[in-house]
């Protein structure tokens, strides 16, 4: 398998993220990539390719024209109103706020345009938020081209940004972005299943009314897990889209033998809607030792899912997401892919 793969990732490198206890080094780190990188080549995985540029046209088919200017302007801004330190976001527009109408301070518009203070916005952000769906295309664009399967090494993740906003260590949704270059060079039924530690938030709100993309979701429960306010089992699409979410929570604590059981329905699921592409949004932070999740899954399980997920036959693009217990990070992503492919 071909990994697609760009040291831009390296541009994003927050300092600081805001967590029960206040300020901890940020989770989300240049080394999670690196590390997933070294095992693609340890393994002997396949060629690894650089991204070719897509331009900004495939991420307005996904995010509003007024997020990504104030993603691209968003750096020069901050250090224009007189900040220095990375900008993150403070006030929200809750509930019978105003939600429509943008605001012009900059500290403002963090907020307008997020779900939380976990997307820090550096110097170089926009250089690793383009570049991360960058790799997300040229990835997809093999598989459309008759690849069976590759592997986006997508750093920044995407699966927490919705339409118009950031949040989770996510700027760009690049898997939301990728099903959309699929449907748009051809493809009339695409699938994607989001099998990382939280639920994808992000990707349900932007495909929730329609019926061209099935979501399928494995992930702890949202009222008491991160995203805490989307993820719900009832969540199960709107209008054109109703049957075509499907969210499975568990609680903390899940093994793999009940996290697979529920893989087991999510794959039949796919089954009957027999997509002609399938994109993985491939988070490991469901790994036991994971140090901001509470599932019990260990490194061989990791084959066990690439081979379940093989046995769906579809051409299929994994895009990375998330997985924070960085020493291992690189095995248990390599697993799937080696899982996949039957090694
Ligand atoms: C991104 B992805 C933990 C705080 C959690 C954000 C988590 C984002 C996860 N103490 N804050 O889905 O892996
Ligand atoms: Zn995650």
């Amino acid at each position: 398998m071909k990994t697609i793969y760009s040291e831009n990732h390296k541009l994003q490198h927050g300092d600081f993220e805001l967590v029960a206890d206040g300020l901890v080094p940020v989770f989300e780190m240049p080394r999670r990539a690196e590390i997933i990188h070294a095992r693609v080549k340890a393994v002997h995985l396949g060629e690894i390719l650089a991204p070719k540029d897509f331009g900004l046209e495939p991420i307005k088919r996904i995010h509003t024209a007024p997020y990504v200017q104030f993603l691209e302007n968003a750096w020069n801004e901050w250090t224009a109103a007189g900040h220095a330190k990375h900008a993150l976001p403070y006030t929200w527009a809750v509930r019978q706020m105003n939600q429509t109408r943008a605001p012009v301070a900059i500290e403002a518009k963090l907020g307008f345009y997020s779900l939380d203070a976990a997307a820090p916005i550096t110097p170089t952000t926009w250089q690793a938020i383009t570049g991360s769906v960058n790799v997300a295309l040229t990835g997809a664009e093999m598989v459309k081209n008759g690849s069976s399967g590759v592997f986006s090494l997508c750093r920044p993740p995407g699966h927490h940004a919705a339409a118009d906003y950031m949040g989770g260590y996510c700027f760009f949704n690049n898997v939301a972005v990728a099903a959309q270059y699929f449907l748009d060079n051809g493809a009339a039924r695409v699938a994607i299943l989001d099998i990382d530690y939280h639920h994808g938030n992000g990707t349900q709100a932007i495909f929730y009314d329609r019926a061209d993309v099935l979501l399928v979701n494995l992930h702890g429960d949202p009222s008491v897990e991160y995203p805490y306010f989307l993820g719900y089992g009832d969540e199960t699409g709107s209008g054109a889209g109703e049957g075509f979410n499907i969210n499975y929570p568990m609680p903390h604590g899940t093994s793999f033998e009940t996290w697979n059981a529920n893989l087991e329905l999510a794959c039949q699921n796919l089954e009957r809607y027999a997509p002609e592409v399938l994109l993985v949004s491939l988070g490991v932070d469901t790994f036991k030792h994971d140090p901001i999740s509470q599932f019990l899954l260990e490194t061989p399980d990791y084959l066990k899912i690439g081979a379940r997920i093989a046995k769906l036959g579809k051409p299929t693009l994994f895009v990375m997401e998330g997985g924070y217990a960085v020493e291992e990070i690189g095995v248990n992503a390599v697993n799937v892919l080696l899982g996949f492919e039957d090694r």
